[in-house]
């Protein structure tokens, strides 16, 4: 049982940066318009005078030809959308700074990352990769994490996802991973999955996607937040300094709020219930004044030790366990104001790993490399112009002076006769920058070599980071693991494709996985552990911290990996209750925790069966925010049901009331109840709950009860018990993993 000290609750660590009177604010100074007080007026500024009705021959006649105001207005709608993106089609976006720690010169001469006091403006994209733009939020999927940061020297974006590693080594790779999990080509299904025959018969076929299959199949792919989600740049990048000096680069963006995830069960009805979730969750935190924060963290690896590892630095499935080299603060990001138009803005934003300052370069990861060519590329047709960068949005906030814009939608006018270089009617100008000016400068890497189709043998192991990745989840992660391949697999149709996943991919990370996943999907174990059993490993280095290992070594274990290992005390701020009360509720019950979850940073919901005023046993009102039939337990992160024996009484015979509770409870949230409310608990189905009363509060698998006495005591269990987000012994006894 995992169970953490509830006492311990104490506010993040949120590092905070001052905002000093030197603090310099860069400005993002885009073009932005608004309509209010305004004449409305064609393309042209002409004010018009009707746009109801068109223009016509008669009363009762045909539409006239000439009517260039209704095909300006049908134009412009027929033209509305551009193709959405190949992958990571579904996106939400938000503006924001980042403000370094402390310098970073000693790494680094990217000029955003000298100055303590400078702040950068950023925009950042949150996306899944594999639905189109309308399918739902909480699908089991990687999260893109791409963020544009408006630098005094130009635009960096760096171009991440939730996850850490990726499924290819090589960039030659992609189009067919993405045509195996993108829906099948002959009937569109299933949208937004992977739950399907060709991505498991390409999976079961590529050992070099193991890594990646386990963080898929992980908690991680169901982020409760995009607010609580980890941010990763997967591949090795270059740090250069002044000197010249290069340093190996892995980027972790680490949420303030913690990392926590849904149940896969949540995140199936969340995506009927409201498919917009997770986009909801970051405008409404936004409009409230909760702003998203996330730390910018780096690995750094000297150059000289680049072959220490017992896998390449460029090879993209792989991670550097955090054990081996332990990440280094940079800085933090705010989000701190919504797009004020959807398609400008989050739909037009155009990010590119090739958009690097002077300070960051590109290794030569195939995979990165790739990446090279491909965004510039698909830029190009979702615009129909390479004149893309020209959209305010994607505008750099330092000047720009090249010969490039000619072509398509050019938006900027270049003045001038000249448009090429050298030249001598200009005086050379624009002219090119030297090293001390922050010219660009790649980073000198000798390259000598036979051209040659062929993958690195440093590449070979494809295993030993997915076994890692398995030996490190707590119990209760293995079981979701085991669980998502039950589903996953399930749904594949080809028998042999299911066998061939438990025989060939599952069994070389581990012998136990692979038998536990068999059993659940009619196909049968393997006879033996092909590299070993993990299990003497899981239950040996469990729970240790490893510190303070050397490159070179081999580590069998990185609680790093694991969310619930790695769990931080990080408060209850923003978290969602429902109250659920019908007439005749005791008011000061619910004032009491309601007061205090508001002070600790939460949000609290009335949820009755009809929306109006509801009247408490002592007559006074209070208006439900919610109605049954609008709202449902997984829109809540916990649940508080106060006492008052007639709304008690009424809500026995309510259906939706016990399902609510029922089905919090399944999904392990806190609970809790006080007074005549523990017997609604106690109807409901919480097997293995002490509901045994006396005077004190009393906290059980995270139901948190009270009979009668003060209930202050009652908030300060309950805010204790949302602060460890779920109870998993309530799964226990479901499907024993590991034991
Ligand atoms: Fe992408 N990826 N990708 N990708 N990717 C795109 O570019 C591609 C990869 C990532 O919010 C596309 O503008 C190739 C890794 C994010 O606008 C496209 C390869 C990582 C986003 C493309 C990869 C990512 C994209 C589609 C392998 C994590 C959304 C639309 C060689 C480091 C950005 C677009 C946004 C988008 C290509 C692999 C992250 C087609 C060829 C690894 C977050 O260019």
């Amino acid at each position: 049982m995992e169970k953490k000290d509830k006492k311990q609750v104490t506010p993040p660590d949120t590092s905070s940066i001052p905002f000093n009177e030197n603090t310099k604010d860069i400005q993002l100074e885009h073009f932005r318009e608004e309509g209010a007080g305004q004449f409305m007026t064609s393309d042209q500024g002409v004010r018009l005078n009707d746009v109801d009705n068109s223009l016509t021959a008669g009363d009762r006649g045909p539409t006239l030809m000439e009517d260039f105001l209704f095909r300006e207005r049908m134009t412009h709608l027929d033209h509305e959308s551009i193709p959405e993106r190949v992958v990571h089609a579904r996106g939400s976006g938000a503006h924001g700074y980042f403000q370094p720690y402390e310098s970073m010169a000693e790494f680094t001469k990217a000029k955003f990352l000298q100055d303590p006091n400078v702040r950068t403006p950023v925009f950042v994209r949150f996306s899944t990769v594999v639905g189109s733009r309308g399918s739902a939020d909480t699908v089991r999927d990687v999260r893109g994490f791409a963020t544009k940061f408006y630098t005094e020297d130009g635009n960096f974006d760096l171009v991440g996802n939730n996850m850490a590693p990726f499924f290819i080594q090589d960039g030659i790779k992609f189009p067919d991973l993405v045509h195996a999990i993108k829906p099948m080509p002959d009937n569109e299904i299933p949208q937004a999955s992977a739950a399907h025959d060709t991505f498991w018969d390409f999976a079961s076929l590529m050992p070099e996607t193991a890594h990646m299959l386990m963080w898929v199949l992980s908690d991680r792919a169901l982020p409760r937040s995009f607010r609580m989600m980890e941010g990763f740049g997967v591949h090795t990048f270059k740090w250069i300094n002044k000197a010249g000096k290069a340093f190996f680069v892995k980027y972790h963006w680490r949420p303030l709020l913690g990392v926590h995830s849904l149940v896969f069960d949540e995140a199936l009805k969340l995506a009927g219930k409201d498919p917009d979730w997770l986009r909801r969750d970051l405008w409404e935190a936004i409009e409230m004044g909760n702003y998203p924060e996330y730390e910018l963290c780096v690995q750094l690896v000297d150059e000289k030790d680049e072959h220490k590892f017992d896998f390449d630095l460029l090879d993209a499935t792989k991670i550097i366990p955090e054990e081996l080299v332990p990440l280094r603060k940079v800085g933090k990001m705010v989000l701190n104001r919504n797009p004020d138009n959807f398609f400008a803005e989050t739909e037009q934003v155009a990010f590119h790993p090739g958009h690097v300052v002077a300070g960051i370069d590109v290794t030569n990861d195939p995979l990165l490399q790739a990446r090279l060519f491909s965004y510039l590329d698909t830029q190009i047709n979702r615009f129909n112009s390479s004149n893309f960068n020209e959209v305010p949005i994607n505008r750099p906030v330092c000047p720009v002076h090249n010969f490039n814009g000619a072509g398509f939608m050019k938006q900027t006018i270049n003045k001038g006769k000249v448009n090429y270089f050298p030249n001598s009617i200009n005086n050379g100008h624009p002219k090119m920058a030297s090293e001390e000016e922050n010219g660009y400068i790649h980073h000198q890497e000798k390259v000598d070599g036979h051209k040659i189709r062929k993958r690195s043998k440093s590449f070979e192991d494809h295993f030993s980071q997915a076994k890692l990745f398995w030996n490190s989840m707590s119990k209760v992660e293995q079981k979701h693991i085991v669980e998502a391949l039950h589903f996953e697999l399930g749904k594949v149709e080809r028998k042999e494709i299911r066998q061939r996943m438990v025989n060939d991919i599952l069994n070389n990370i581990s012998h136990e996985l692979a038998t536990l996943v068999a059993k659940g999907i009619g196909v049968s174990a393997p006879d033996g552990a092909i590299m070993g059993s993990v299990k003497d490993l899981t239950e040996s280095t469990k729970d240790k911290v490893v510190n303070a290992v050397t490159p070179g070594t081999t580590i069998q274990d990185s609680p790093a990996l694991s969310q619930e290992r790695n769990k931080k005390p990080n408060g209850i701020k923003t978290r969602q209750v429902a109250i659920l009360i019908d007439e005749g509720y005791d008011y000061d019950q619910v004032m009491a925790l309601k007061d205090v979850l508001k002070q600790q940073g939460a949000q609290t919901k009335i949820v009755s069966m009809f929306l109006g005023m509801l009247k408490s046993a002592d007559g006074r009102e209070m208006e439900v925010d919610k109605s049954h039939i609008t709202t449902a337990s997984v829109m809540y992160d916990a649940i508080y049901i106060p006492g008052g024996e007639k709304s008690v009484k009424a809500m026995k015979e309510q259906g939706d009331v016990k399902h609510f509770i029922n089905e919090a409870f399944k999904h392990a949230k806190p609970i809790a109840a006080a007074a005549e409310a523990i017997e609604l608990l106690e109807m409901s189905e919480m097997k293995g709950v002490d509901f045994s009363k006396d005077e004190s509060v009393k906290e059980s698998m995270g139901v948190v009860t009270l009979s009668k006495g003060d209930w202050s005591s009652l908030a300060t269990e309950f805010v204790a018990a949302i602060a460890q987000h779920r109870f998993w012994e309530r799964e226990a006894g479901k499907a024993e993993v590991a034991a």
